[in-house]
């Protein structure tokens, strides 16, 4: 990595709190990934994305710079990534995933914060991120409490640009939310000097579309006993979906999915048939956040679906392009994007029917609600789902948590009881 010292210094990180950050990952991507038996060849491919997530994509951004591109950085699925790539420009998730950039936040926040948020204003403070670094303009929204207000003082260390997304989904959410996709239009042009038109426009569906369709396919490849990758694998591609370049992601996950094909057709499995099989729902959980997952399958688990925005809510529905005109395609990434069923709205019903429907395809013995701490909108939720899951005679148990290891035995002594219960 230290190929890369020159670049982490021009992009002014702080190189020695980010050297610490850098030693830790490989023990913990060893024992958490590498340690695990059977894994699918495709895996290779993500391996080295991990190997070099703060090296050669971040290269590949700063090239891109070099060449008058501009990157965007993003918190959540609701931006319409179809614009910043139909303006010449790259978006990467800069959700934070890991407690090491946590202190440097709760300088200037309060502790009793969503982690994930948390982790990623450190980042930002502590200058141990390089996509942070590289950002031309940082993307929020006006989703939870949460990251609403960390915009306004985010807005003091980054270009900021925030999106309001309204928070029902009546007719006049959904104009306002257009209009919002009308005025962030203007502002990618703005920034990236490039004008959008409609055939742009189509290209970058086509390319958003085609990436979630790859994903969609490893998805459903996991509705197979035995399954024929493990949950923790499927979550690592599911994390890498929002960094990589997407043409060349949606070509990796095919190549794994034709390797997983071949295995479904010959009964084969990451793990043997018959493994108690959990559908996860709730919370995001960005990269490295492998706790849940690593415990629960070091715990006799198969995790076999995620009902997260790093899971199924990405991958909700296809863009229906009606007209050609750039007012047509607007109003279909809108359409797609108010199918995605978020805490963050009101009523909230159709991600509880989202969850039934997932635990049946996917053929789960039972649901984990996972929320992370103090994360009001999926913890209140998870009260109504609970109810309705027990309605459906389905099987779960919610786990708050947040990204340190101090919980881990607590959590596991639950998910073992969990799953010998439902096993
Ligand atoms: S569409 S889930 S990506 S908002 S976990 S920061 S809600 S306190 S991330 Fe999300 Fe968009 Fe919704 Fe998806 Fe707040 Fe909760 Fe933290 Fe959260």
């Amino acid at each position: 990595m230290s190929k890369y010292l020159q670049m982490w210094e021009d992009l002014g990180l702080d190189i020695d709190k980010h050297n610490v950050l850098l030693d830790a990952l490989p023990a913990v991507y060893q024992n958490v990934y590498l340690s695990q038996e059977n894994r699918p060849e495709g895996m290779k491919y993500f391996n080295f994305v991990v190997s070099e997530i703060h090296g050669l994509r971040v290269k590949e951004l700063v090239e891109h710079k070099n060449k008058g591109g501009k990157v965007f950085g993003t918190f959540c699925v609701y931006v319409p990534e179809e614009l910043i790539i139909a303006a010449g420009g790259v978006a990467v998730g800069l959700c934070g995933g890991t407690d090491f950039s946590i202190p440097a936040a709760e300088e200037v926040l309060p502790r009793n914060l969503c982690p994930l948020i948390k982790s990623a204003f450190g980042f930002k403070l502590s200058r141990t991120c390089p996509y942070f670094e590289v950002a031309d303009l940082v993307v929020g929204e006006t989703t939870c409490d949460g990251k609403k207000k960390t915009w306004e003082i985010f807005g003091e260390y980054a270009p900021m640009y925030v999106m309001e997304l309204p928070q029902c989904k009546g007719e006049q959410d959904k104009e306002l939310w257009l209009h919002e996709l009308y005025r962030f239009k203007d502002k990618v042009e703005e920034i990236t000097g490039n004008a959008i038109t409609s055939e742009k426009l189509i290209d970058a569906i086509n390319i958003v579309d085609a990436r979630r369709a790859a994903l969609q396919r490893l998805f459903d490849l996991r509705k197979s006993d035995p399954s024929p990758i493990s949950g923790l694998d499927a979550l690592l591609i599911s994390q890498i979906y929002f960094y990589d370049d997407a043409v060349r992601f949606t070509k990796q996950v095919h190549e794994l999915c034709d390797e997983l094909e071949e295995r479904v057709k010959k009964g084969e499995g990451v793990f043997p048939k018959g493994k108690t099989r959990v559908l996860v729902a709730g919370t995001p959980m960005p990269i490295p956040h492998w706790k849940l997952h690593d415990i629960a399958e070091k715990s006799g688990a198969a995790i076999v679906c995620e009902e997260s925005c790093v899971g199924t809510r990405s991958l909700t529905g296809d863009t229906e392009i009606k007209g050609d005109s750039l007012d047509d395609l607007l109003q279909s990434i809108s359409e797609r994007q108010f199918k995605v069923n978020c805490a963050c709205f009101t009523p909230n019903d159709e991600r509880i029917d989202d969850i039934i429907n997932l635990a049946k395809e996917y053929k789960a013995d039972g649901v984990i609600q996972y929320v992370l701490q103090f994360c009001q909108p999926f913890s209140i939720e998870s009260v109504k789902v609970q109810k309705a899951l027990e309605k459906a005679g389905i099987p779960s148990i919610s786990i708050e948590s947040d990204y340190s290891i101090e919980d881990v035995g607590q959590l596991q002594t639950r998910i073992e009881a969990f799953l010998e219960v439902i096993g």
